[in-house]
């Protein structure tokens, strides 16, 4: 990646220096200095992509990730709220740096994250993920079944964090919504057990009770 990066600033230089070698007047040189620099700053000035998960504690932000990256890279909870200070990744990793990844602290929590957390609220502590790192574009998450369940708060709070990055960057951040855990959706008795792949919890759960 840095090598790719290092060879495009070179071959930019070179044609910097061709373009100064012309025979042609020097408006003319800038005006093709100036073309070629916005073309430089679309390309090697470019960074890679951020995407900021948000959402209610519980909605899947940890289990999309793991998802994600087909490993279990982020603690997942099922009763607390689970992930504390948010975390910035790298996907797919961070000797392959395409996509940065924010796994952020659940909204809506009425006791404290079982993780490690830094800020006393979700949205001071998302506040400070997204003041570290700009996100090009928000995926809020949200359970199936709590899609008409108080959503008004956690999309004001995540409008605040829109205004935080457009105050002090200038952009309006795009908001992907991603609905979650459909398969707990009716009919229930259509669905297949997601535990699936998880013999043990599976014979548990289908053990005739005594
Ligand atoms: N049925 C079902 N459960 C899911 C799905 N995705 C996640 N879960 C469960 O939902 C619970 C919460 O998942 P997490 O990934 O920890 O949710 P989170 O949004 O990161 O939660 P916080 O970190 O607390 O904000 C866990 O018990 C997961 O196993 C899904 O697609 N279907
Ligand atoms: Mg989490």
């Amino acid at each position: 990646m840095a090598e790719k990066h290092d060879e495009m600033g070179s071959i930019f230089s070179f044609i910097k220096g061709q373009v100064d070698k012309l025979p042609i007047s020097q408006s003319k040189k800038n005006k093709m200095l100036d073309q070629l620099l916005k073309l430089k700053t679309m390309t090697v000035d470019a960074r890679e992509p951020r995407i900021a998960l948000v959402g209610r504690r519980g909605s899947g932000k940890s289990s999309l990730i793991n998802a994600m990256f087909g490993q279990e890279r982020q603690y997942v909870s099922s009763v607390k709220s689970g992930t504390g200070k948010g975390k910035w990744l790298w996907y797919p990793s961070d000797a392959e740096p395409k996509i940065r990844l924010l796994d952020s602290r659940g909204l809506g929590e009425s006791e404290a994250p079982t993780e490690e957390f830094e800020e006393e609220t979700p949205l001071d502590e998302l506040m400070k993920a997204v003041t570290e790192e700009q996100p090009d574009v928000f995926l809020f998450l949200i359970k199936a079944k709590e899609t008409d369940s108080r959503i008004e708060e956690d999309l004001q709070e995540l409008n605040k964090l829109r205004k935080i990055v457009k105050e002090n960057h200038h952009y309006d951040v795009p908001v992907i919504c991603v609905v979650t855990q459909v398969d707990e959706l009716d009919p229930p008795h259509y669905k297949q057990v997601p535990f699936d792949a998880n013999p043990k919890k599976k014979r548990i759960l289908t053990k005739p009770s005594i």
